[in-house]
């Protein structure tokens, strides 16, 4: 199951084929919330010019047809299930069948379950250990295990246990469960499903998931034993940087509810609800907490504690209720968590006695397992979890602030034990392992990688070693922060849900992986924690008072799901976001009449861990108003709005002019005169005709001045490379990519970096480590410019007006010291692909385009009459047709299908 994080290839066909069949965008999805739930997929096909003309859904439920769409003349890839809302917990399937323009028909089907949709369909109580009969705390055992003072203050995690008859066979088995806090299951001694850290983090004072989870070859007819580990997660243990006295952030005292639901042959039904009829007690995990990691003593483990027949020892007792609102509890709507794969130990380092520094070679989010030889009752190892090595190679611990990050195991002397947290998660790519018994080896450790099970949507090469480890780091950047929110770090105690790096970062992600459930399920809890004017806190998962309503920061309100919906196209993701964005914009409009953002700033970050220079923040953040009007006033376009659409229009068009007129001058110097200054208003098309090609002038004049040398923060880093190449810059734009003097994304990697630093100094040749209060080592946001490797190096992008890919823009762009690139991305009607190689005097350029969707090509050439695709001239083809020659290309628009185009270089 721990394959990695690879892109899966669509199938070989020989006609037109649907594949990929998702039911609320996720494959197979057992408990969904939806009684019309969204089916989509995706089509390959060899053939060129094909598309499907056609297609049918039918969903079935025990073999009976609820709906037939009948047949669609249409090329959508995506319906809304159209027959009466379906049942909740019912399993359905649906077949698909599509039609190409010969008439052949080709299907597919795909199952999905709903969950449970009413309130009353609980038939079970949230439960949790009864703290008011609690007698007083006796340690367990001889030796305690030795806590820092903040992991002292953690509650022991419990175990919750319901031993039960069934009166049948099974035929069919669902368990849905949830928890304030974090919950594995067992069902008679085995684990339930592959999720970790569930439920997730969602803004739990309005909503907590419940996952789904088959558990049919678990049970049988007789007795059965449902067992569950409770820990406290996000919901009362360390999270963000406030002490756990302001925290318990959502609740004291962790609880669970889980409901089984089991069908017999004849028809019949057993529910099984958390009430308390349930018994529960302590066990081997002494505590357990994301920021301070675990503690596991292994001389109290309970045995076969969650098996039919296993003895009650003392200790069980009754769990107490904690009542059945259930009004907060919705169906899990993204991916969950899973261990995603194993990272083998490149070396070990004996330090001293019993004390080993491991090296995974690779900075990740996750945790380590360890193979335990020898050791005696009691004996104690300690693992300590580090980014970087300090220079005599000990464990650089300073920059994860009050963050533990340290699991404590206690041996009960077996000859051979293993040790896996299960309730934690840690960023590091080193661990120090002390109190080892023998001879650590790199085959006692194993890297677990943990992060959310989001689809692999992208990938791309090309001739330089260089960029490939950068998209290498950019990869990991998203893999150690997309754990269940996307964070800013995994590391210290911070792990937050900055709306910043978010929307800087999306465009990226979204071209390495389908984020589509991920970012909507967390645009849900920006919605509810805006305030009551409007302003969006600056961290979701809201938790961080005080701070809210800041430029580039609250905007993801609009940026996100505008980016969403122009990638996958699903316009539900608008009408969810309507709300929320005209709030956010109205509320900058309410607090700056004068269309200048001045006034309401929140916190205010400029253009964060810029180097050496400070974009001007009014600067800043009126560009960022310009931007978050026109992105709502699109999305009252797609709504059908027209009045808001023409409103919000206006006002950014009268925003725009605001900026000219207050920050450009004559010659087009904008305010400050900083890269970002310029690099925002070209980005966001502020700027009058005549002053854009001014302003890129200054914006090449800085770049030259510092000898092509960025100065760029978060805001700014994303757009660099585009902007640059978008007006005519290329070989600018390529000098940044390559660079490695400081500061440049080269620089990290030339010192090792296997993932994006947060700031450009986290480590230089002259300071060494920088400002410790603020340095992690996994942060993704100066990785935006990945989005450039694929839709400027490799050229896979989409026109203007297209959404979902449907209108591709394929522009390569060979330069710099790149001799090929090569991208394939999965956009929601199918795979596309570039691959283009410059070699002896030619360019040649493969391309494939999806079916149903058309490409506009730029076949780069030095001499467009020198084109050719597939050794015969391009005029006269039938699915190619010429556009004509400009700036370097010839363009072509060609239909489906694969081309390789030859020209001269
Ligand atoms: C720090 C992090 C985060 C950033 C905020 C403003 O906590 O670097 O990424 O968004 O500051």
């Amino acid at each position: 199951m721990t394959t990695g994080w690879v892109l899966t290839d669509p199938p070989t066909v020989p006609a037109l084929t649907p594949y990929d069949l998702r039911c609320e965008h996720l494959a197979e999805p057992l408990g969904i919330g939806s009684a019309r739930p969204r089916l989509s997929w995706r089509l390959a096909s060899p053939v060129r010019g094909d598309r499907q003309e056609a297609f049918r859904v039918r969903v079935e439920r025990d073999g009976v047809q609820v709906w037939d769409s009948g047949w669609r003349s249409e090329q959508a890839t995506s319906v809304d299930h159209g027959g009466a809302p379906l049942t909740s917990l019912t399993d359905y399937t649906w077949h698909l069948e599509v039609r190409d323009a010969a008439g052949a028909a080709t299907g597919a089907s795909a199952t999905f379950a709903t969950g449970i949709f009413h309130p009353g369909e609980w038939q079970a109580r949230w439960i949790e250990h009864d703290y008011e009969t609690e007698p007083p705390f006796e340690p367990p055992v001889d030796k305690v295990e030795p806590r820092s003072e903040r992991s002292a203050t953690l509650a022991a995690p419990r175990y919750l246990r319901r031993s039960f008859d069934l009166p049948a066979p099974v035929v069919r088995a669902r368990v849905y469960a949830t928890a304030h806090g974090l919950y594995q299951l067992n069902a008679n001694g085995r684990r339930v499903g592959a999720d970790e850290l569930t439920p997730g983090w969602t803004d739990y004072r309005y909503r907590v998931a419940y996952q789904t989870y088959d558990v049919t070859d678990l049970l049988h007819e007789g007795e059965n034993v449902l067992g569950a580990v409770l820990a406290e997660g996000w919901w009362s243990g360390y999270v963000g940087w406030d002490t756990r006295s302001q925290a318990h952030h959502y609740g004291k005292r962790p609880r669970l509810l889980a409901q089984l639901v089991v069908d017999h042959p004849d028809g019949t039904r057993t529910v099984i609800g958390t009430d308390a009829g349930w018994l529960e007690r302590t066990g081997p995990l002494r505590f357990a907490d994301l920021l301070m990691g675990e503690s596991y003593d292994a001389r109290l483990e309970l045995g076969d504690w969650s098996s039919p027949g296993h003895v009650l020892g003392q200790g069980w007792e009754r769990a107490g209720e904690a009542g059945a609102d259930v009004s907060t509890v919705v169906a899990a709507s993204t991916e969950p968590v899973r261990v995603m794969e194993d990272l083998p130990a490149v070396s070990v380092d004996r330090r001293g006695p019993g004390r080993y520094v491991v090296d995974l070679g690779q900075n990740v989010a996750g945790r380590i397992r360890l193979r335990i030889r020898g050791a005696a009752a009691g004996d104690r190892i300690r693992l300590r979890h580090a980014e970087m090595l300090e220079s005599d190679g000990e464990v650089y611990t300073a920059n994860l602030r009050t963050a533990d990050a340290t699991d404590y195991y206690v041996s009960a002397g077996a000859d051979e034990e293993t040790f896996e947290p299960a309730f934690t998660v840690h960023g590091f790519r080193y661990v120090e392992v002390d109190g080892y018994p023998g001879d650590l080896t790199t085959a006692d450790v194993t890297g677990r990688v943990l992060h959310s099970d989001t689809p692999v949507a992208g990938r791309f090469e090309c001739s330089d070693p260089g960029v490939n480890r950068l998209l290498g780091n950019i990869r990991w950047g998203q893999r150690g922060n997309f754990v269940s929110v996307p964070t800013d770090c995994p590391q210290r105690d911070e792990r937050l849900g900055w709306t910043a790096d978010a929307q800087i970062f999306l465009p990226t992600a979204a071209y390495q992986a389908d984020v589509q459930t991920f970012f909507a399920n967390w645009l849900e809890d920006l919605a509810v924690a805006q305030t009551p004017d409007g302003a969006v806190p600056d961290v979701i998962p809201h938790l961080i008072t005080g701070r809210h309503g800041t430029p580039a920061w609250s905007d993801a309100a609009t940026i996100v799901p505008w980016t969403l919906y122009r990638s996958y196209g699903d316009e539900r993701v608008l009408r969810q976001a309507w709300p929320s964005m005209r709030r956010w914009v109205d509320f900058v409009h309410t607090a700056n009449p004068g269309l200048i953002w001045r006034n309401r700033t929140g916190g205010h970050y400029g253009d964060w861990l810029q180097v050496g220079v400070c974009t001007d923040r009014d600067v800043l953040a009126t560009a960022y108003f310009a931007r978050s009007a026109e992105l709502t006033a699109a999305t009252a376009r797609v709504l059908g709005l027209r009045d808001e659409a023409a409103a919000y229009g206006e006002l950014r068009d009268r925003i725009a002019a605001a900026f000219v007129a207050e920050f450009v001058d004559a010659e087009g110097k904008v305010r400050g005169d900083t890269q970002t200054g310029y690099l925002l208003p070209l980005a966001f098309g502020l700027l009058p005709e005549d002053l854009e090609q001014e302003a890129v002038k200054h914006l090449v004049a800085d770049l030259e001045r510092r000898d092509r040398s960025l100065t760029t923060g978060f805001a700014g880093v994303a757009l660099l490379c585009p902007v640059l190449a978008g007006y005519g810059q290329l070989e600018l734009a390529y000098d940044l990519l390559h660079d490695d003097r400081y500061p440049s994304w080269g620089y990290s990697i030339r010192h090792g970096a296997t993932t994006i630093w947060e700031r450009w100094d986290g480590w230089t040749e002259e300071q060494g480590f920088g400002p410790v209060a603020m340095n992690s080592f996994n942060h993704y946001s100066l990785g935006s410019v990945g989005e450039w490797l694929y839709s400027g190096v490799a050229g896979i992008d989409q026109a203007p007006s297209s959404v979902a890919f449907r209108d591709l823009v394929i522009r390569p762009r060979p330069g710099g010291r790149l001799d090929w690139a090569q991208a394939a991305y999965d956009t929601p009607s199918g795979r596309v692909t570039t691959r283009w190689e410059v070699a002896d005097g030619t360019v040649k350029l493969d391309v494939g385009v999806p079916p149903g969707t058309t490409a506009t090509v730029h076949v780069p050439t030095a001499d467009p009459t020198s084109v050719r695709e597939s050794d015969r001239p391009v005029a006269g083809q039938e699915e190619i047709d010429v556009l004509g020659p400009a700036d370097g290309v010839l363009v072509c628009r060609v239909a489906s299908g694969r081309y390789r185009f030859a020209a001269d270089a």
